[in-house]
């Protein structure tokens, strides 16, 4: 596996995944690169950042969402994703979510001084959506997104399900979703992601009271 212009190329026959991470220099940063078989994608991902993102995953449902995501939730945030769209989305949306989560674990570094734990409600219009995280170092995802139509557009809302349990899993966060009510399968997945953006600038905050980590065993 060699480097160029801060690309990680890999060979053809790599089966398993090949993620490159690298630091920013000073501050919250990341960035990682993950090439497989179905998909190519880098993520740059700056946690104290102003809310701007240039994104292009190949599916505009998608890039809508992670617009949002960084803009409510304060975050710098690059991704370039080039999946196998014609098989399905699946592959990417999956793996837009695994990259982004590697990304946002590897810039909060050892979670020295934050304060861990973020909520937040948010509405759309009809629809309203509550997001609690715990960046616990613990996975665990409580999806309870309740939507009845199977499209937004040309994306397959489902793949929200898929998004988020490998974006917490990466993370390496607990994340309750829970849809209060809603109709519109779009104002419900953007609530969603408003919530979640905005329950994880809370969490990721220093805290200058919080001396370490902000955990009675000592590590997050
Ligand atoms: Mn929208």
């Amino acid at each position: 596996m060699a480097r160029a212009k801060g690309r990680t190329v890999v060979a053809a026959a790599t089966v398993r995944p090949a993620v490159a991470t690298r630091p920013l220099g000073r501050g919250r940063r990341a960035r990682v690169t993950r090439t497989t078989k179905e998909t190519d994608i880098t993520v740059e991902l700056t946690v104290d950042g102003r809310g701007h993102a240039d994104v292009d995953t190949g599916i505009p449902f998608l890039n809508h969402m992670l617009d949002i995501f960084a803009r409510h939730g304060f975050f710098d945030l690059s991704v370039r994703a080039r999946g196998d769209l014609d098989v399905d989305q699946h592959h990417t949306v999956e793996d837009v979510g695994l990259t982004l989560g590697q990304a946002l674990r590897e810039a909060l570094g050892d979670k020295a001084g934050i304060r861990r734990f973020g909520d937040a409600s948010c509405p759309l219009d009809e629809a309203l959506v509550t997001a609690v995280v715990d960046l616990s170092g613990r996975p665990f995802l409580a999806y309870n997104l309740r939507i009845k139509q199977a499209r937004v557009g040309n994306f397959d809302t489902e793949l929200v399900h898929d998004f988020l349990l490998a974006f917490s899993n990466q993370v390496g966060m607990t994340l309750h979703l829970n849809q209060v009510q809603g109709r519109n399968p779009h104002h419900v997945i953007e609530a969603g992601f408003k919530a979640l953006a905005r329950a994880l600038d809370k969490a990721k905050q220093v805290d200058p009271r919080v001396k370490g980590v902000l955990s009675t065993k000592g590590s997050l």
